[in-house]
């Protein structure tokens, strides 16, 4: 039967504006009448001609309303020219998997749903995200001209007699006939693609002997927590039927689940809490590893819960990348971190002679480098990691990647750690975060920091608590120019430097979905203390930032709400 498309008239939407990855409100937002059909619409806009006769995927971590918005999603792009969407089944792929998929099929793009690591369910965050056609987090050019379509929207396409209804929960090809033209939906299996990739990149057979030990070795005991979000798919693939790893002990909470099991499926020590006592309770766990909703984050803890910092993980994965099959064969380019993430890598760059470069936060800043061939692992302090095997931080890449470093070096997570110090010093890393702030009161303190370190006198001041003075050499807001394009992106956030080389950053959110979440970057380098906790180490200088930013006298708060 030939369907026709139809225009809807519409109005827009103020503050459909992308933020560090895609627009992300609560599901009530995403509800409203026409305001999916904006988004979507509003990126088809942006796009222009390359829409017609394009090849899009479709997916997201499954949360709370991904059914309806990947059913508008099928509708208004056959409207628009789509001739095919290639959608993981019953909506289900992780970002990773995204990114992989694009490459793979080498198509336009693709459309990822999700808020990531913020709650999930009807009264929680949803979220839509573009990728363009490297696989990577659509850049800021892409994302401003998606909100200027939104600001200017007058109507959008549709084919409201598409029959959708079960359409994505079997695996299949169906192809429609919308204006004349043929439009095809193909639901794939949400694994297939993404396990084969890290079976080309991991040596496999080598990782099962560490989860399953060998008769000289024993058997490396695990625990990967899937919190409830859209990884559980994976990791029953990867680590239960490929690597050997027990259903019972070595995973949990691999069942993904819309609202998440009302849990913050955000894989930090407060979020992933559940996580971190079992392995601390529990001292026949060598390695516990969590990761957020869509799969992107990881946070890696070893024996009784020895926590490593993502700056740190960077940092290790960066000394000792020769024992994966994928960089022996690809070879090992440059380095990247984003500007608030500790600089542990870069003492790693610099022994190895490898071009090292600092990011705006946002994934997004990864991608130009990774296609010119100058990068090839990067990290955030947000628990991201990933390399250039595709274009989004990925989590379950980091798990691998860490356990074939176990494998090679045959030590426990503590010991890596602290041989990786023993020769390089520690960058000790804290970040205080103030989530859910008054907007108001949060962009007051930026405009208070901004004053301060604009005054003549900033720059030489002496800060003094516990006994412990830190001097300013240098504060500004950071910029950044990509070596790539030239694009330049501003405002990235508050540095304070001192002459020991210790940072002070601060930063609003740009992934919540309401209020103002304040970031409070803390980093300080000791080339011979290295064992200390790093709470005591940082004790002084988070005093400090807390003066220089009177945060407590502008929000209101006492103490943050996740300190990691
Ligand atoms: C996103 C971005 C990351 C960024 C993180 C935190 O992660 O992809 O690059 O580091 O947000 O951003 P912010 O500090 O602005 O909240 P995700 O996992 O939420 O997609």
């Amino acid at each position: 039967m030939s369907l026709s498309s139809v225009v809807v008239t519409t109005t827009p939407f103020e503050g459909q504006k992308p933020g560090t990855s895609g627009l992300r409100k609560k599901v009530k937002v995403f509800m409203e009448k026409h305001y999916t059909e904006n988004f979507i619409q509003s990126i088809f806009n942006a796009l222009g001609d390359k829409v017609k006769g394009s090849t899009l995927i479709v997916g997201g971590d499954g949360r709370y309303f991904s059914k309806q918005a990947i059913n508008i999603i099928i509708r208004i792009a056959s409207a628009n020219g789509v001739a095919k969407l290639i959608i993981g089944q019953l909506g289900i792929l992780s970002t990773p998997a995204v990114s992989s998929l694009i490459r793979t099929h080498n198509v336009l793009g693709g459309i990822v749903l999700t808020a990531s690591h913020n709650p999930g369910g009807i009264r929680n965050d949803f979220g839509i995200k573009y990728n363009i056609e490297n696989g990577g987090p659509a850049p800021d050019s892409v994302s401003d001209a998606i909100y200027e379509n939104t600001k200017k929207i007058t109507e959008y396409r549709t084919t409201p007699k598409l029959e959708t209804d079960r359409l994505i929960d079997i695996i299949g090809t169906t192809t429609f006939n919308v204006d004349g033209r043929d439009f095809v939906v193909e639901i794939i299996d949400s694994a297939i693609n993404y396990v084969s990739l890290m079976k080309e990149i991991f040596d496999f057979p080598k990782l099962r002997t560490v989860i399953r030990g060998t008769e000289t070795r024993p058997a490396f005991n695990v625990l990967i927590d899937s919190m409830n979000g859209v990884t559980g798919v994976y990791v029953r693939r990867i680590f239960v039927e490929e690597l050997g790893a027990s259903p019972d002990h070595n995973v949990c909470r691999i069942i993904p689940l819309d609202n998440f099991g009302e849990i913050h499926p955000d894989p930090n020590l407060t979020y992933a809490k559940d996580l971190v006592d079992k392995v601390k309770d529990n001292e026949e766990y060598d390695l516990g590893a969590a990761f957020d909703g869509d799969g992107d984050r990881n946070m890696i803890i070893g024996k009784k819960a020895f926590f490593v910092t993502p700056s740190d993980s960077l940092a290790v994965l960066a000394n000792n990348l020769q024992c994966i099959p994928y960089f022996q064969k690809n070879g090992v380019h440059g380095f990247a971190r984003s500007m608030p993430t500790a600089a542990a890598v870069d003492r790693v760059a610099s022994k190895l002679g490898k071009e090292m470069f600092e990011v705006p936060t946002g994934w997004k800043y990864f991608g130009n480098l990774m296609d010119a061939g100058r990068l090839s692992l990067c990290g955030e302090e947000s628990f991201g990691t990933g390399s250039d095997h595709i274009r989004e931080k990925d989590g379950i890449w980091a798990v691998l990647a860490w356990l074939s470093i176990i494998e090679h070096k045959n030590m426990s997570v503590e010991d890596i750690l602290k041989e990786h110090w023993s020769t390089y010093g520690r960058n000790y890393f804290t970040r205080y975060d103030y989530e859910e702030c008054e907007s108001d009161a949060a962009n007051q303190m930026m405009a208070h920091l901004e004053q301060t370190i604009a005054s003549k006198d900033f720059v030489g001041k002496s800060y003094t608590f516990g006994g412990k003075t830190y001097t300013v050499s240098q504060a500004d807001n950071f910029s950044y120019v990509d070596p790539i394009d030239n694009s330049v992106a501003k405002n990235q956030g508050i540095r304070v430097l001192f002459e020991d080389g210790s940072r002070l950053i601060y930063r609003l959110s740009g992934t919540g979905s309401s209020g103002a979440t304040i970031r409070v970057y803390i980093d300080s380098y000791e080339k011979e203390n290295v064992l200390t906790d790093a709470q005591v180490v940082l004790k002084p200088l988070v005093e400090i930032g807390l003066e220089i930013s009177q945060l407590k006298k502008f929000t209101g708060r006492d103490a943050p709400t996740v300190i990691t």
